[in-house]
């Protein structure tokens, strides 16, 4: 229970802190990614059924508002065939079902599907225009659908691309269960993450796995910032595989519902000195349990 209103108590500090940097209250920000994520690489993941438990506002697991099909949203991988984006992004992957086949791999925005390549500044200007003026960080959605049995589990690796004119690639983030800035797949396996029907902090255990049509994970690159390479002829690219399928396709989304977590900054007003010194011991107690 303290561990509880420890991690609630830290939250509600920083998304105070950094909810001033956001004008519009259809974005939820999300918390800081040392408390309430976990790290696969270049890339944070958080579990909105593990958010929802702790009552952070704006994390309802299966409310999929602003995500999805027909939405403002982007498209990456769906169940649904015949699937287009809007503003003329590459068509979606379409994802497998466990009938089907029990793997998956497949790269969007490299021109492979019809509409594409997708270029940076197409997707900026998307998200500038949609999403928030300052957004240039993607915020992905994974929804899972598995079958609610010993086999809900699944796992996947990712990798997002950046290249230049000439195809050369100029930034690359991954998402897999190695820190070390690449994708490895020597011996013929990728480092898979684990994505459980079943989640949990080491404290709780929450299902997640409710089927189609949920937010199940919302994950992002911290050092993905678009802006960097918003130059003419750079596309971006996204590896994206898993195994161990079954039940329904999965789908993953770029979407406008959260944006990525901004850490506050400090300044020389006196009650904002007050909440950050109040926060940080409390961000060690989150830590320490969390780990320990
Ligand atoms: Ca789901
Ligand atoms: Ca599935
Ligand atoms: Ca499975
Ligand atoms: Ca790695």
């Amino acid at each position: 229970m303290k561990t509880i209103l420890f991690r609630y108590m830290a939250t509600a500090i920083s998304v105070i802190l950094s909810s001033v940097t956001f004008a519009s209250a259809a974005v939820t920000p999300l918390p800081d990614p040392n408390i309430w994520a976990r790290e696969y690489d270049d890339f944070y993941s958080y579990s909105t059924a593990i958010l929802e438990y702790y009552g952070l506002p704006g994390f309802s697991h299966q409310d999929n508002t602003g995500a999805g099909v027909g939405n403002l949203d982007i498209v990456v991988m769906t169940n649904s065939s015949g699937t287009s984006n809007p503003d003329g992004f590459e068509d979606p992957m379409l994802s497998v079902s466990g009938g089907t086949s029990n793997s998956f791999e497949g790269i969007w925005g490299a021109g492979v599907r019809d509409n594409g390549p997708v270029y940076v500044s197409q997707l900026l200007d998307y998200m500038h225009t949609n999403f928030a003026p300052d957004a240039n960080i993607p915020v992905f959605i994974f929804d899972m659908a598995e079958p609610g049995n010993s086999n809900q589990d699944l796992y996947v690796i990712g990798e997002v691309r950046i290249r230049d004119a000439q195809g050369n690639i100029v930034a690359n983030w991954v998402f897999d269960d190695v820190k070390d800035g690449a994708l490895d797949n020597s011996g013929g396996d990728y480092d898979w993450v684990l994505s459980p029907g079943i989640v949990s902090d080491g404290n709780v255990t929450v299902e997640t796995n409710l089927g189609s049509g949920s937010r199940d994970f919302v994950v992002y690159a911290p050092e993905m910032n678009l802006s960097l390479y918003d130059i003419e002829g750079y596309t971006f690219e996204g590896l994206f595989a898993m195994k161990e399928l079954e039940g329904k396709g999965e789908e993953l989304y770029i979407t406008s519902a959260f944006a990525a977590y901004v850490p506050p900054v400090a300044t020389a007003e006196p009650a904002s000195l007050l909440l950050i010194a109040t926060g940080l011991p409390l961000f060690w107690v989150g830590l320490r349990r969390k780990n320990g």
